[in-house]
């Protein structure tokens, strides 16, 4: 006996709760393939229903990945690098081999140098500790990098399943969706949405007779900037196509506003370029130094935003810590935001970010 899951997310199917997770009408069991009502106003009204999302259930489940022998791609956000690589990885999926992919490749300007990109990728799991095969850059909703991933999953797999794993958000179910299209033909088979949260089983894409593609749910990552703000901030702070990078010329005693969201103060150094890579829809703003405390206060949620006067309410207030950069070519990545690169050096800087995200530091891959 088979359990009946849905088909766009993996929960279990259940016809007696309504506000609960897997609920189907009855009716809807007769289909050959059942969606739960979650899933079908996502994709045909794209209306996201909230749904309570216990971090040590989902973490419980993808940890049985631990007992299978398997092939693991562990997908990343390219953006958002700090926020969603695990470095608890092998608790979760034990000896088995990864594979590193960072996703959403588009979202980059196209001049960024991907090559250094790809080692400092490979640098980053070696510092937490994490020992992959390779590392590949994608784009799941454009196919860039699929053909060479695809090739190199075949041979790393030796006929063996491949379970794709990642904190939520990244687009797992997305990626394994372009795999479906390219396929069969068909397309946005597994349910994807911009919020956390939407894959809430295991769903297995048979690859032939013994083996499958398996999508899971994401792992919930606190530090994660996705889970700080409301689903309308979160729209306009995810990038939707290539980011342009936008130019500041700074003086020291100056501060530059990431919406509402953050904020960069400019305490010692000479004038110069600061390279700004955000969504293309958040709004900087630049003002002295000296006025940013109280214009936050009287324009967070008009002047800067996103938050905007509702979502202001819940952000958590913005802390404040240093640095001091010495080298050119530096990031200052503002996880889940975007990065400004800091084109010169010698300067002291103080970076505000809501409480329980710390920004970091890295050498440019511009
Ligand atoms: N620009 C861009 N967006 C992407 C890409 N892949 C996924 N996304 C977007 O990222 C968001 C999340 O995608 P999903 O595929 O639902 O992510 P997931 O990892 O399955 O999320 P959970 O099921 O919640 O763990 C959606 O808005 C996707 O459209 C990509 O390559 N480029
Ligand atoms: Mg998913």
């Amino acid at each position: 006996m088979n359990e009946l899951v849905c088909l766009g997310c993996g929960a279990t199917i259940q016809t007696d709760d309504k506000s609960a997770i897997g609920y189907a009408p009855p009716s809807s069991l007769k289909n050959e393939d059942v969606l739960c009502q979650r899933c079908f106003k996502l994709r045909h009204y794209n209306k996201n229903e909230t749904v309570d999302l216990n971090s040590d259930d989902f973490l419980q489940l993808v940890s049985t990945i631990r007992q299978t022998d398997s092939l693991i791609i562990h997908l990343i956000d390219i953006f958002d690098v700090d926020g969603t690589l695990l470095e608890n990885l092998v608790r979760i999926v034990g000896n088995n081999p990864i594979i590193l992919v960072g996703n959403k490749v588009d979202l980059l300007p196209k001049s960024t140098n991907k090559g250094q990109l790809k080692n400092w990728l490979l640098r980053r799991a070696k510092e937490v500790g994490l020992k992959v095969m390779d590392v590949y850059l994608v784009s799941s909703v454009k196919g860039d990098g699929l053909d060479e991933l695809a090739i190199s999953m075949d041979t790393a797999r030796n006929g063996k399943d491949i379970h794709v794993v990642g904190v939520t958000n990244v687009g797992k179910s997305t990626f394994i969706n372009q795999f479906i299209q390219r396929s069969t033909g068909e397309k946005n088979m597994i349910t994807t949405s911009y919020f956390p949260g939407t894959t809430l089983g295991f769903i297995s894409i048979p690859l032939d007779d013994e083996s499958a593609l398996v999508d899971t749910p994401g792992i919930i990552n606190p530090a994660q900037m996705a889970h700080y703000v409301s689903k309308d901030d979160l729209k306009l702070i995810t990038p939707n196509k290539e980011i342009k990078a936008r130019n500041y010329q700074l003086h020291d005693q100056q501060t530059l506003f990431v919406g509402g969201l953050a904020r960069f103060d400019f305490i010692k150094g000479d004038k110069q370029s600061f390279v700004c890579y955000f969504s293309n829809r958040i709004h900087l703003h630049r003002t002295k130094l000296d006025n940013a405390d109280q214009l936050y206060e009287r324009q967070v949620g008009e002047l800067l935003q996103p938050p905007n006067e509702e979502t202001k309410e819940t952000l958590p207030e913005l802390v404040k810590s240093a640095y001091r950069i010495e080298k050119p070519n530096t990031d200052i990545v503002f996880p889940g935001l975007g990065w400004i690169t800091v084109l010169d050096a010698d300067i002291t800087i103080e970076v505000h970010m809501p409480r329980g995200l710390a920004v970091s530091i890295r050498e440019s891959f511009r």
